[in-house]
């Protein structure tokens, strides 16, 4: 499934995303930079020492990251340019401004991306998995925050061609087909 936004192709993919063929991914991580579970740890794991003392010279810099906010770092053994670190809202039950975060998460991302030339860029579903935010409306901030971002750019400020939802997991593949669908 795929949509072409202000030249942009934006895709769907089920998979791990340390197996995606592209230029950069985004990492979904923490405050301190520390190395988890989820796709931070399959990132870490594959990528090797490398992405956690480039994380230690970020957190000794300036003390980490907040949520929304995202940096970037080698990919160590893996094949990309870089990993973009970007850290989603924990879910305390919608009051708390989450949905906001994630957006940021997406927006600093992409911000990091283009500062950088890149091309072609992958997203894992940011806060879904142990930060548990809603599935539904992880989904749905994650589209409309990108979808706006790329409309809003001026085509010669985006370096970006290609920006790829890669889900983990099949029902947050489904809902991303589903949600692109209605947006085309
Ligand atoms: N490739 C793509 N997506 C994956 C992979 C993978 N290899 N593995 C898991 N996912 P999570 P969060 C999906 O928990 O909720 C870490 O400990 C997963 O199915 O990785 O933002 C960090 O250090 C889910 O849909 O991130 C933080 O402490 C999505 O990635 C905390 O977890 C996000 O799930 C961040 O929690």
């Amino acid at each position: 499934m795929q949509i072409t936004v202000n030249r942009i192709v934006l895709t769907v993919e089920q998979g791990d995303i340390t197996a995606w063929n592209g230029e950069m991914i985004v990492n979904a991580s923490n405050s301190g930079l520390y190395g988890g579970g989820g796709v931070d740890g399959a990132i870490h794991r594959a990528g090797g020492p490398r992405i956690a003392e480039e994380c230690a010279e970020i957190r000794c810099r300036q003390g980490g990251i907040l949520p929304g906010e995202a940096a970037l770092t080698s990919a160590g053994l893996l094949h990309f340019r870089g990993v973009i670190h970007t850290v989603g809202p924990i879910w305390k039950g919608g009051s708390a401004g989450e949905a906001v975060v994630l957006s940021r998460c997406y927006q600093s991302s992409l911000d990091l991306a283009c500062a950088q030339g890149v091309q072609s860029l992958a997203f894992p579903n940011i806060s879904t998995g142990i930060y548990n935010f809603p599935k539904e409306l992880a989904c749905r901030t994650a589209l409309d925050s990108v979808i706006q971002y790329v409309r809003g750019k001026d085509p010669a400020e985006l370096t970006l061609r290609r920006i790829d939802f890669v889900c983990f997991e099949q029902d947050n593949a489904e809902l991303y087909r589903a949600e692109l669908e209605a947006y085309s």
